[in-house]
């Protein structure tokens, strides 16, 4: 079994489990990596706004968000810096938290929520007694009893460099990572931006899904789709009906400004796109 397989198992056992009430309608983004504004190096900055109105938009239709890690670039920036840069969607945000409809989930960039003291220190001044979890499994009560089950968690666990030598990696993001971004103008995620990489993690995440019965939702990798777990691009009923696949949120920080989710408001999840036409949000499915 592969260490990423191992590190899913372990903690898929332990993961809390919740059962929404029927009618709940969920949307997952991840990798956000807000910075602190710094022209460059802050990947977000772009898209700031149409992230702004998809959760606006989210937000009146009742919405539950689920933040899947890798929501601030913590391996770059300090928090409070990142908070002050952005206040407009920190506001968004508590509102969904205010209404209990906030979940967050932690990731390798945002990895210093993993320790209680930080969340209490820096998140809670906004978030008051959030929680922020490794995953989640979750059932979607249908209301004739309980639906197909999903996990969700940011994707991360087992990669050799943004898991297992953590640490090590942040120092290296931190002190020698953000001058050279800025100097070339490129991005910091590595699952994210290197191919072979990317297929990578993409076939653990199915790997690990095989002979289970759970649908799983990761961020990490930045590439918004749906794989059955044959690794195909699923966009048909037949895989959306079966009860173990992947999903993924994909990202906000695409450089053609544009963002992407998970939506859950029926019986299948759906995965979406948006921005800004004429100031207006689009919003486009990548599914049939
Ligand atoms: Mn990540």
């Amino acid at each position: 079994m592969s260490r990423t397989s191992k590190k899913l198992d372990k903690l898929y056992k332990k993961a809390p489990i919740l059962v929404f009430k029927p009618g709940t309608k969920l949307v997952f983004f991840s990798d956000h990596h807000r910075g602190d504004g710094e022209k460059g190096s802050d990947d977000f900055k772009r898209n700031e706004l149409i992230y702004r109105k998809a959760l606006e938009w989210y937000f009146e239709r009742g919405y539950t968000l689920v933040l899947v890690g890798d929501v601030e670039e913590l391996w770059e920036c300090k928090p409070l810096d990142i908070f002050t840069q952005y206040p407009f969607i920190y506001q968004l945000e508590k509102k969904f938290h205010d209404q209990g409809r906030l979940i967050k989930i932690v990731g390798n960039h945002d990895f210093i929520w993993y320790n209680k003291k930080n969340v209490k220190k820096y998140l809670n001044p906004i978030f008051p007694g959030i929680e922020v979890y490794r995953g989640i499994s979750f059932y979607l009560d249908t209301g004739r009893g309980t639906g197909p089950r999903y996990f969700v968690c940011h994707g991360h666990q087992g990669e050799f460099k943004s898991d297992t030598i953590l640490n090590i990696s942040k120092f290296f993001v931190r002190w020698f990572w953000k001058p050279f971004q800025y100097a070339f103008r490129t991005s910091a995620t590595s699952a994210a931006t290197n191919y072979k990489k990317r297929s990578k993690r993409e076939k653990e995440y199915c790997n690990w899904v095989k002979g289970k019965n759970v649908r799983f939702i990761v961020g990490h990798t930045h590439r918004p789709r749906i794989f059955s777990i044959a690794k195909n691009i699923v966009i048909d009923d037949y895989v959306l009906n079966s009860s173990a696949y992947v999903m993924n949120t994909g990202c906000c920080v695409f450089p053609n400004e544009c963002i992407s989710a998970i939506e859950l408001s029926g019986k299948h999840p759906n995965v979406v796109e948006f921005w800004l036409e004429n100031g207006k949000l689009v919003k486009k499915s990548i599914l049939k």
